[in-house]
């Protein structure tokens, strides 16, 4: 094992230097190389030390690698102790970003220098855990508990400048590690600063009311999570402890929450979201490049769409049908560019200089003639979409990117529109598509990998987290939701309430039942899904039909006021509707269905069961690469609770053997909609998980 933690001396100042790509990860080399640095300081000559990393980042954290496996000593919080308890001065360059554990180094040090664009944070939560190494308990001491419980419980990365007004910072530098490091030791030596150490420190009186008002919209803001609010009690609890007890505390914790499915959940949904783009077929390809972006269509995708591309620093060119479309869309474009200056995303000027410079609106298709990617995004019908792809073909420069958003439709027959299927691909983005993150790339039979690796270079450019996607009815989020989507309405035919079925998901984490997601999306898109999709029902399947008695009476949803629930000014966010289960009880009758009672528990199991099952047939198709790709587009499109990592990696949770039980269970009611996924059976039968497939 080579020592990944060098030391170097300068005369009186010593340097150690920590070298551990990608990010400085503090593994147990790492922790290893610190506390014997530490040990070769105190022996030393130097009378002060700089601690730095070499590449692109301060330490980004503990190796989350390592978790999960037998802990090697020396652990986190003794090598820093071991830096915090000498008896000269230790200071710490940041640059990059110093995160969760890294954080906690620098916390241990007795000063720390910021390069202007550094950044600190504490985010662990995003990952199921709180601070393990002191991050409860320093940070505590140096900014007061409610301004720590902040930084901890957002996972937010704070800037050079706000850490230096908070005074975690005590010096901004805008030279390079070392030179900063070497400048402000000098000033150590020269004004005879002392050690200064924060668990020496006492914790600044905590204002009641604002801690408690933090502890309310800390859980608010994370439903179903247990370790934020865990990570403040452990830190209020540790302020009035020595602090060697106070560390002992939070190191329980910590382990406590090392141990929770939460935590594994949630480092599966981390991991898998950087996997999504490794794909062995795009070895060695090289993207076409992109700065100029053509837009057809200035609706909510379109200009969502437009703006993501505005937003991260790309040409855009938007094309509408007549003159009165395209000031629409350029309303409508301005108006969200406006709305991110308001949330400070965007400074006014930057705005303006967007519109003036970067976006070009217009009904003249020959100004896409110089783009390097097309964005098809007009109303979701195969004739309209032919029809665009058509003038595209003629209009579009060699090499051109010509991509759809479709949500649904069968990319193969677009792409045959033109006479280069090979430059065309589907990227399906979702609603607002300047906020999701998601970005579905949809590669048909002809797409060359130039032309994925393109699609991919755009997710990445545009921050989205890309999903690759075989071509079928609607690819892998949307082809999984119907599934899941119509075990809940025939749940609510056999007797459930939708109400029930709303309430018992987002119980269990979802951010929103199927029936709130139907009234936001529009009752309407739900019945034209159904009316495309009639010609294809078959014999023995069921459905709900009162979605379209919805429709007929016009209520559409949150834009009429009126879908599956009411929504008004006494109740903005919805409320029951109770002639809605009248409707669905006179379709009951009908069909002369019994109702029976569901509980929440069967609710969701067999909600989960058929994501699940669903998503196994995806994968054995070869539509979906991998279980994890299942997992972060439900993740990132579909408002999967993080907490439980995504339906393929729940269900390793859960057990696939159970999985299995409750579809042939749930069979003997109904054998057409519940045929268990051969995939499902085989993982069963030999003993295997999803997570063998990733
Ligand atoms: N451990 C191991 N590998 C890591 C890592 C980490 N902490 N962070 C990143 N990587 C890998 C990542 O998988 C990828 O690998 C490569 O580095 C580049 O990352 C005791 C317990 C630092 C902001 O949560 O947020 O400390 O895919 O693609 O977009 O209290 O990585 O190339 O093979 O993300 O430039 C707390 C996690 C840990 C920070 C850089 N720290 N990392 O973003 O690159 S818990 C975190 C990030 C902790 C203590 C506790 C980001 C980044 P590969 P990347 P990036």
């Amino acid at each position: 094992m080579t020592n990944p933690v060098r030391y170097e001396s300068h005369g009186e100042i010593a340097v150690i230097r920590i070298d551990n790509p990608p990010v400085n990860a503090s593994s147990y080399a790492v922790r290893a190389g610190l506390v014997a640095a530490a040990e070769a300081f105190a022996k030393g000559p130097e009378k002060v030390a700089v601690l730095m990393a070499e590449g692109r980042t301060f330490i980004a954290g503990a190796d989350i690698t390592e978790f999960g496996k037998t802990p090697k000593e020396p652990y986190l919080p003794d090598a820093i102790m071991a830096l915090e308890s000498q008896e000269k001065p230790v200071v710490c360059v940041i640059h990059g970003t110093a995160l969760g554990g890294g954080f906690e180094v620098a916390l241990g040090c007795h000063y720390r220098v910021m390069l202007r664009g550094a950044k600190v944070g504490l985010p662990e939560v995003n990952l199921g855990l709180i601070p393990g190494a002191g991050g409860t308990q320093r940070l505590p001491r140096l900014v007061g508990i409610v301004s720590a419980a902040d930084i901890f419980t957002s996972a937010r990365q704070v800037s050079a400048e706000d850490a230096f007004a908070l005074g975690i910072a005590d010096e901004l530098s805008n030279a390079d590690p070392f030179e900063a490091g070497m400048a402000f030791a000098r000033k150590v030596l020269a004004e005879g600063l002392p050690v200064r150490r924060l668990s020496e420190m006492s914790v600044p009186p905590t204002d009641a009311d604002s801690l408690a008002a933090l502890k309310k919209k800390v859980a608010r803001a994370n439903p179903g999570h247990i370790c934020h609010l865990r990570a403040i009690d452990v830190a209020v609890a540790g302020a009035d402890k020595p602090f060697d007890e106070a560390m002992l505390m939070e190191r329980g914790v910590f382990l406590e929450m090392m141990a929770t499915p939460q935590r594994k959940a949630m480092i599966h949904a981390f991991f898998s979201e950087r996997k999504t783009a490794q794909l062995p077929e795009l070895k060695g390809v090289t993207p076409r490049s992109i700065r100029h972006v053509g837009v057809i269509g200035g609706g909510t995708m379109g200009g969502g769409i437009a703006v993501s591309c505005l937003l991260n620093g790309l040409q855009v060119t938007l094309i509408e049908r007549d003159g009165e479309a395209v000031e629409k869309a350029h309303t409508g474009i301005a108006r969200t560019l406006a709305d991110s200056v308001k949330r400070g995303k965007l400074s006014a000027g930057g705005r303006d200089q967007l519109l003036a410079d970067k976006l070009v609106t217009t009904d003249d298709y020959e100004a896409l003639s110089t783009a390097d990617v097309i964005i098809e995004a007009v109303f979701e019908s195969m004739d309209v979409k032919k029809a665009v792809f058509t003038k595209l073909d003629a209009v579009a420069k060699p090499g051109a990117v010509l991509a759809s958003n479709t949500s649904y439709l069968d990319v193969d027959e677009i792409a045959a529109m033109t006479s280069r299927p090979q430059d065309v691909i589907g990227l399906h983005f979702f609603s607002p598509a300047h906020v999701m993150r998601l970005l579905e790339i949809v590669v048909a039979a002809k797409t060359s990998p130039e032309v994925v690796a393109t699609g991919f270079a755009l997710a990445k450019a545009l921050k989205k987290v890309p999903v690759r996607a075989g071509v079928c009815d609607g690819f892998i989020g949307n082809r999984i939701l119907k599934t899941y989507r119509t075990a809940a309405d025939i749940m609510v035919l056999e007797g459930a309430s939708p109400f029930q079925v709303d309430k018992a998901l987002v119980d269990f984490g979802f951010a929103m039942g199927p029936y709130a997601v139907a009234d936001l999306a529009g009752i309407d898109i739900g019945y034209l899904t159904r009316k495309r999709l009639l010609p294809t029902r078959q014999k023995g399947e069921r459905w709900g039909d009162w979605g379209d008695k919805l429709y007929e009476l016009g209520r559409l949803g949150r834009k009429t006021g009126h879908g599956h629930y009411i929504y008004d000014d006494a109740s903005p966010k919805g409320r029951p509707d109770p002639e809605v289960e009248e409707i669905i009880a006179a379709e009951r009758k009908a069909k002369g269905i019994n109702a029976r009672d569901f509980t929440d528990e069967e609710i969701v199991e067999r909600y989960m069961a058929a994501m699940i099952n669903e998503g196994a047939k995806v994968v054995s198709e070869g539509i979906a690469l991998r279980p994890l790709d299942v997992d972060v587009t439900k993740l990132y499109g579909y408002g999967f609770p993080r907490f439980r990592g995504g339906p393929m990696h729940y269900a390793d949770h859960i057990g696939l053997a159970n999985v299995l039980a409750t579809i042939e269970a749930a069979a003997k009611d109904d054998a057409f909609f519940w045929q268990p996924a051969d995939l499902l059976k085989t993982l069963v039968a030999e003993g295997r998980d999803f997570n063998s497939l990733n």
